[in-house]
C-alpha cells in the first residue's frame, strides 16, 4: 500500500473531519537510520530521523500540510510566513498544490541557496528584509492580524499538531520510544511538537515512556541557553538563526517535563558534526547536524556513561539545501587535463 501522507496516516490524532480538503505530497514516513559511528562513540544504539527526505527536503512539510490544509478548509486565498528558509519553501510549495497564493518574508543575505530557490519556483511572492528573521515574524504577525491571509509559522497550532507525528513514527519504527531524543532548536517549533506527540502515544497506550529531550542551539545564536534574547544572533547554520524564538516557553517545559537539557554548540562543532554525518554517507543540513554536535558534546562531557538504550536525532533538513556550506568548507574538486596521464597522477597510480 502507498503512503498516504501524515493527515491519512494519522487521522485520528488529528482535527480532520470527514470533508476537510487535505493538501498533501505524501509527506512523512521518513527513515529512521542506525547510524554505526555514532553508536560507536556513544556506546548507545543512536538513529538518525532523517527528515531530509521530505517532499520539500525538511521536517516543515510535516506541518505545512495541516496548516494549509486548514487554511483551505477555513477559505483562505493568501498565506504567509517568516522564514529562515524551510519554512518558505515548504509554504510555497504546499500552496502552490492547492492553488493558494503565499507570500514569504525572509531575511535578506541569510537564506540557503536552494531554500530561496524552492520559494521562487513554486511561485511565492518573496520579500526580502533588511532585518533577521525575528524582525521578519514581527511584521508577519501584525500583517496577518490585520488582512484576511493565514499565517503558517509554528505559531499556528496545526503546524505543531502536523510535526507531532515526527514522534509517532519514531515510537511506531522502534516499537516503543527512545530513552532520549536529539534535536536542534530555532524558533523551537519542533522540540514543542514532538514532546506532544511522545506524550500524545504514551496517553494513548500506544508507547510505554516518554524519551529524555535534548535540545541544542547555536553557540550565538542560543535565547534558550543564555535565558534572554539575542538581539543579533550569529551561526553558519543559518536555518536556526533565531534570537527570540516563538515557543520558547513550550521548548522549556519539554526540557523541563522529560528531565532534559537545552544546551549550546559552536558553528566548529555544528561544522565537524556536518562533515561527521556525510563521512557515514549521510547528507544533512548545518542546523540538522547542530543535534549530532551536541550528541558528541554530551558524550565528551560523560553524559551518557551508565546510560542505556535508544537515541533518536533528528536530522531536520536535507543537505542539498545548503551546497555553497558544503563547498566552502570542503573545497573544490581537481581540475586536469582531459587524459589518463594526468587523472591516474591525481588518483596517486
Ligand atoms: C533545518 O524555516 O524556522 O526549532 O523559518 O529549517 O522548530 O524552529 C526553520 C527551522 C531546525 C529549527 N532545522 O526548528 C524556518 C525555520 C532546520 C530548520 C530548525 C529549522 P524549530
Amino acid at each position: 500500500m502507498s503512503w498516504p501522507g501524515i493527515i491519512s496516516h494519522y487521522r485520528e490524532f488529528l482535527p480532520i473531519a470527514d470533508q476537510t480538503p487535505v493538501v498533501t505530497l505524501n509527506e512523512g514516513n521518513t527513515p529512521l537510520i542506525f547510524s554505526c559511528r555514532l553508536s560507536g562513540i556513544l556506546g548507545l544504539d543512536v538513529y538518525l530521523k532523517y527528515e531530509g527526505l521530505n517532499p520539500t527536503g525538511s521536517f516543515k512539510d510535516r506541518g505545512m500540510t495541516l496548516a494549509i490544509t486548514k487554511a483551505k478548509e477555513a477559505g483562505m486565498q493568501t498565506v504567509m510566513c517568516a522564514s529562515t528558509g524551510n519554512t518558505s519553501a515548504s509554504a510555497a510549495a504546499y500552496a502552490a498544490r492547492c492553488g493558494m497564493e503565499c507570500i514569504v518574508i525572509i531575511p535578506e543575505g541569510n537564506i540557503a541557496l536552494g531554500k530561496l530557490a524552492q520559494a521562487m519556483i513554486h511561485g511565492a511572492k518573496v520579500i526580502e528584509i533588511k532585518g533577521n528573521f525575528d524582525v521578519a515574524l514581527g511584521l508577519v504577525k501584525e500583517i496577518t492580524a490585520k488582512y484576511p491571509v493565514a499565517l503558517v509559522n509554528s505559531i499556528n497550532p496545526f503546524r505543531i499538531e502536523g510535526q507531532k507525528t515526527a514522534a509517532f513514527e519514531v515510537c511506531d519504527s522502534l516499537g516503543n520510544a527512545p530513552e532520549f531524543h536529539a534535536i536542534p532548536v530555532g524558533n523551537a517549533g519542533n522540540i514543542t511538537a514532538y514532546w506532544k506527540g511522545y506524550k500524545e502515544y504514551k496517553k494513548t497506550g500506544r508507547s510505554k515512556q516518554t524519551p529524555v529531550m535534548l535540545g541544542f542551539q547555536a553557540a550565538k545564536a542560543a535565547p534558550i541557553v543564555k535565558g534572554k534574547i539575542i538581539k543579533d544572533p550569529q551561526t553558519i547554520a543559518t536555518a536556526i538563526k533565531i534570537g527570540n524564538p516563538a515557543s520558547w516557553k513550550m521548548a522549556q517545559a519539554a526540557r523541563d517535563e522529560s528531565g532534559g537539557l537545552i544546551e549550546a554548540v559552536t558553528d566548529q562543532e555544528i561544522l565537524a558534526a556536518y562533515k561527521f554525518l556525510a563521512a557515514e554517507g549521510i547528507f544533512a543540513e548545518p542546523a540538522s547536524a547542530a543535534s549530532v554536535a551536541g550528541l558528541l558534546k554530551l558524550h565528551k562531557n560523560g553524559y551518557f556513561k551508565q546510560q542505556k538504550g535508544r537515541v533518536v536525532c533528528t536530522l531536520t533538513g536535507h543537505g542539498l539545501k545548503d551546497p555553497n556550506i558544503a563547498i566552502q568548507n570542503i573545497g573544490k574538486p581537481a581540475t586536469v587535463k582531459a587524459e589518463l596521464k594526468s587523472i591516474l597522477k591525481t588518483i596517486g597510480y
